[in-house]
């Protein structure tokens, strides 16, 4: 690189200020030291090499051409360089300031999982496909008829008060206290024979407590045919429950119940530390309720059951408080 003549002796040469800006820059810790260095070099009054940029004028032509071109590549390359020191300096703050370790295992994400009930709800559908029973949905508000009725609870019969109802305000319509009013909804438009369950949400108006809630779920079961006996239902129930539980062991057991639309009625309860803990209504499906769907009771016969889904889950997972299952209580939900 050439030197230049200068106008005034204490202004450096080109090769001196590129050798003393390496030196300076070299030496810079931080962000404002890289700034000084700037004004230093290229500052618009006193910067050394802005100097002399400056004074390439009062040079003759042939100097100025030989020295212009020099200057001028400086200013660059000494841009560049402060540019690239900036960037260098930061990376190594960040580096020092999270002490960033590439060598850390990355943090795990967090992913959201299913409800227990979300999950129980889809084990049993499972199962009962398996089984070739269709899944079979219905409305949650319903009206006095689907839910009460058809299913040989006439108004104002006692029966009644085993389904403590939410009833809409100002309609006759409420919300279902039961499954049971989708069996209606599906004979009035099918015919047998078939076999389905109903997955639902139901409503009462109780009071709650361990292993009673206002708003849970039932799984209805419904199968019509010819010769369907209380045998098959117990088959199916039995099947239901070994694959449910896995060969988890459960002691149950059937006792006579009475529910209006089945007869006879059963119900089935499971032991659950040391006590019984119902589980489901069941039965042979009246006459009354084949008739309210216009099916020949004659010659048809079906067996019938409504589940409480919570309570399953109580037993298969060791849940002691149903009212757990709502309680939006995180460290509930997590674990499983
Ligand atoms: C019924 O609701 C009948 N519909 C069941 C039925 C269907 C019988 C078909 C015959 C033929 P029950 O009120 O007993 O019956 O309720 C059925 C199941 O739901 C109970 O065994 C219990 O497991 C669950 N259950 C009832 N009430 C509650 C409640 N308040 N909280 C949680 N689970 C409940």
């Amino acid at each position: 690189m050439g030197s230049i003549p200068t106008p005034d002796t204490k202004t450096m040469n080109i090769d001196e200020i590129k050798k003393s800006f390496s030196d300076d820059l070299e030496k810079a810790k931080d962000q404002k030291a890289v700034e000084d260095i700037r004004i230093k070099y290229l500052g618009r009054q006193k910067g050394k090499l802005t100097e002399i940029l400056r004074s390439l004028k009062d040079l003759s032509v042939e100097k100025r051409r030989e020295t212009g071109p020099l200057a001028n590549a400086l200013r660059k390359e000494i841009e560049e360089s402060l540019t690239r020191k900036t960037e260098q300096l930061q990376t190594t703050n960040y580096k020092l300031q999270t002490n960033f370790d590439i060598t850390r295992p990355g943090l795990k994400l967090k992913t959201g999982r299913l409800h227990l009930l979300t999950k129980v709800d889809r084990e049993i559908r499972q199962i009962f496909s398996s089984m070739n029973f269709s899944v079979v949905e219905g409305p949650e508000v319903e009206d006095e008829f689907h839910n009460f009725d058809a299913l040989n609870i006439p108004k104002d019969h006692p029966a009644r008060d085993s389904w403590n109802t939410f009833w809409l305000k100002n309609s006759k319509l409420l919300l279902r206290t039961h499954t049971s009013p989708v069996q209606i909804r599906y004979m009035e438009k099918n015919q047998p024979p078939f076999q389905i369950i109903v997955p639902g949400k139901v409503f009462r108006y109780e009071a709650t407590d361990s292993s009673h809630e206002t708003n849970f779920y039932q799984v209805e079961g419904l199968m019509v045919g010819e010769n369907i006996s209380l045998a098959n239902f117990k088959f199916v129930i039995e099947e239901f429950f070994k694959k449910f539980f896995q060969g988890q062991k459960i002691e149950f057991r059937f006792r006579p119940s009475y529910f209006p639309f089945v007869e006879p009625g059963v119900e089935v309860d499971i032991k659950l530390k040391g006590k019984w803990l119902e589980v489901m209504g069941a039965g042979m499906v009246h006459p009354n309720v084949f008739e309210a769907v216009g099916y020949n009771h004659y010659e048809l016969t079906g067996f019938a059951f409504g589940m409480g889904l919570e309570r399953l889950a109580m037993i298969k997972y060791g849940v002691p408080d149903i009212r757990l299952f709502h309680s939006g209580d995180l460290r509930f939900i997590k674990q499983f």
